[in-house]
């Protein structure tokens, strides 16, 4: 752990990194590690190479400080969330601290906090922040309490015990406005998301006697609703509350006609073990990967269906 304070107070220029297409937890990771590296006077960047983010995250602190271009002059960075280097968006030559809960992370930075068993990134941030006696202030509150929230697909996860709800409490005694977070996170969503869930139920298929639900987004639907990637996740989530569903595959084609997947699962399978497969991570119930080959919707689906239909 004081590796990490000892590289942090040794450096001058700080940048943070959020995944590509981010979501709560790794954005919330990175504002609650900006407000610290503010505290110990640290020149701090926030990269991440998605220059289109969510605007439902905006509310959290430094947002506007998001930069897709990395800065030449730090001396240390710090990857959040990232499952492995590819979703750094960049390759980093300064020295990298890790810092995640994915399963199948590499250990790929100098050093590394990897927790798998946390819920979040925002949890490993706030249990180093608590260990090492860092004052949490409402801002940083805010962030944590985000990433949990988010991740924890609401506090109704698989994963989510006991501690998740102590570090809500703790985490609400110091400020965060969780209120706002709740309303932004969890209760508002954009017209165009909404208009690309319908169209996505619309087309959903089932298979496996109905145990496993597909969703093919192409890009042209994208464009067509005006939505943005993270927009795929509730509805993904959403069908696996369908009685016979077990297992709900989401195929989506970027503009580049690559093809984004993420497999969510309310069983015991490993699915990051076909994400793996494919060069992707995940957990236990959760995992995603790309497909960098330019195929079609229909034979990415047929791939990765025969995989699933192994799996259960
Ligand atoms: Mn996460």
């Amino acid at each position: 752990m004081n590796k990490i304070l000892d590289k942090i107070e040794k450096a001058t220029h700080i940048v943070l990194i959020s995944h590509i297409n981010p979501d709560a937890d790794s954005i919330g990771s990175a504002s609650a590690m900006y407000s610290f590296l503010l505290q110990k006077h640290k020149k701090v960047s926030w990269f991440c190479k998605t220059s289109r983010i969510d605007e439902k995250l905006s509310f959290l602190p430094w947002f506007e400080k998001i930069k897709s271009r990395f800065p030449s002059s730090a001396d240390l960075a710090i990857s959040l969330d990232c499952a492995d280097e590819k979703r750094m968006g960049i390759l980093v030559e300064c020295d990298l601290i890790n810092i995640d809960h994915h399963a199948t992370n590499k250990n790929f930075g100098n050093i590394n906090l990897v927790k798998p068993d946390f819920i979040s990134t925002t949890a490993v941030i706030y249990d180093f922040f608590k260990i090492n006696g860092v004052k949490i202030n409402k801002k940083m509150a805010t962030a944590l309490y985000t990433g949990i929230l988010d991740d924890s697909e609401f506090f109704l996860s698989k994963n989510v015990d006991g501690t998740t709800f102590a570090s809500i409490y703790e985490l609400i005694e110091l400020g965060a406005d969780f209120k706002l977070c709740n309303k932004r996170v969890a209760k508002s969503v954009s017209l165009a998301a909404l208009r690309l869930k319908s169209l996505m139920f619309k087309n959903m298929s089932l298979h496996e006697s109905a145990k496993v639900a597909v969703f093919c987004v192409s890009y042209e639907d994208m464009r067509a609703t005006g939505a943005v990637g993270e927009d795929c996740k509730a509805p993904l989530f959403e069908s696996l509350n369908l009685e016979s569903v077990e297992v709900s595959l989401l195929l989506r084609q970027r503009s580049n006609f690559t093809i984004k997947c993420s497999i969510r699962c309310s069983l015991d399978i490993d699915v990051s073990k076909i994400a793996s497969i494919f060069g992707g991570g995940g957990h236990l119930g959760r995992a995603g990967f790309e497909i960098d080959e330019i195929i079609s919707l229909d034979e990415a689906k047929s791939r990765v269906l025969e995989l699933i239909k192994k799996e259960l």
